[in-house]
């Protein structure tokens, strides 16, 4: 049977029309999808005793197929940090070479851009909180007066995690949801897990990166950015260009082992830490399979840390946005989600 899915959906965000004129520049958030299937398959087997093991989930959901870029937190920063009530901007992201992003002006009416050859590459320097704030805003539209507090996570007021609210179409997956999209086999409900997200058992081997960051593999074979083997831009081990690092995982997922390691949102409850997997351009081995689980605190902030986001397969209806956008004068914000038969 032929499903429809949601394949991409591009958010306009940033429009400035130029005072006297008809000129409008936009960029777009863009996020490609894929559906993660196979729904009551059972969790991987690896771990004995008390230790628990994850993977299973009930139902079909969908999954950034890569990770969020600093393109895309640029345009999230470009929509609503002209003040940055939230520390979603973190000096890291310009002033380390591996962080990705800009922030120029004053407050109230502060500006980002994407440091030269980062937009593709994954952000860093995130933490839970900037990751749940990016749920609530494209779950509230993602224009400039959607409300970063509220949708999928409530946060006004909270220094502790809560829990996903019910109904949220954009959200910090699981740690099962994420477990599952990276190394189970698919095609059926019982088909097991793979150690690395590059459907192998093998480690993959470490790519290395040409003067511009992009990934030496492409996006086939058993290779992963991990090991410091992506030198570049002066440094031991970066990150790079998403999709350019091995072979994406069973459901057409790319970098979940390495790059930037991943958040979850470990079973879903509230609290004080979060979990992340997956390794990222500088862990081991053993650190990028899916043997390693880890948490951090809420506020951590590093170069080996970022995120994607999951959605339910029942997407939101344009229309709910079209309606909220239609008003709008200048007639730049805009939105289109493109199906795609899979
Ligand atoms: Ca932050
Ligand atoms: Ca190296
Ligand atoms: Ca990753």
């Amino acid at each position: 049977m032929l499903v429809a899915r949601l394949s991409r959906v591009v958010f306009a965000v940033g429009v400035a029309a130029l005072l006297g004129s008809l000129a409008i520049s936009a960029h777009a958030v863009t996020i490609d999808w894929v559906t993660v299937g196979d729904p009551g398959n059972p969790n991987d087997t690896i771990n004995t005793g008390t230790t628990p093991n994850y993977g299973a989930v009930a139902t079909a959901f969908q999954i950034m197929k890569y990770e969020f870029t600093n393109q895309q937190y640029t345009d999230f920063l470009n929509s609503v940090a002209a003040t940055d009530t939230y520390s979603l901007y973190n000096a890291s992201m310009g002033s380390e070479a591996r962080g990705g992003i800009t922030q120029s002006g004053a407050s109230g009416s502060y500006t980002y851009a994407v440091r030269t050859n980062m937009g593709d590459k994954p952000v860093n320097y995130v933490s839970w909180f900037d990751a749940a704030r990016v749920s609530n805003w494209l779950m509230n539209g993602a224009t400039g007066t959607s409300s970063t507090e509220t949708g999928a996570y409530t946060l006004s007021g909270t220094s502790t995690a809560p829990a996903v609210n019910s109904g949220a179409t954009f959200y910090v997956p699981t740690e099962d949801q994420w477990y599952k999209a990276a190394y189970y086999m698919g095609s059926g409900t019982n088909a097991g897990y793979w150690t690395y997200a590059t459907q192998s058992d093998s480690a993959p081997t470490a790519v290395t990166a040409g003067s511009t960051g992009i990934g030496s593999s492409g996006s086939t074979g058993n290779f992963a950015n991990y090991n410091r083997g992506a030198d570049w831009n002066g440094q031991d081990g970066n990150v790079t260009t998403v999709g350019t690092n091995g072979k994406a995982s069973a459901y057409g997922a790319f970098d979940m082992t390495g790059n930037v390691g991943e958040m979850n949102d470990l079973a879903g409850a509230a609290g004080s830490r979060r979990g992340f997997r997956g390794g990222h351009w500088g862990t081991n081995a053993f650190d990028s399979s899916s043997s390693k689980n880890d948490t951090i605190g809420l506020s951590t902030h590093t170069s080996g840390l970022g995120f994607r986001l999951a959605a339910p397969v029942a997407v939101p209806e344009p229309s709910t946005y079209a309606m909220a956008l239609a008003g709008l004068a200048y007639g730049g914000y805009s939105m289109f989600r493109r199906r795609k038969r899979a």
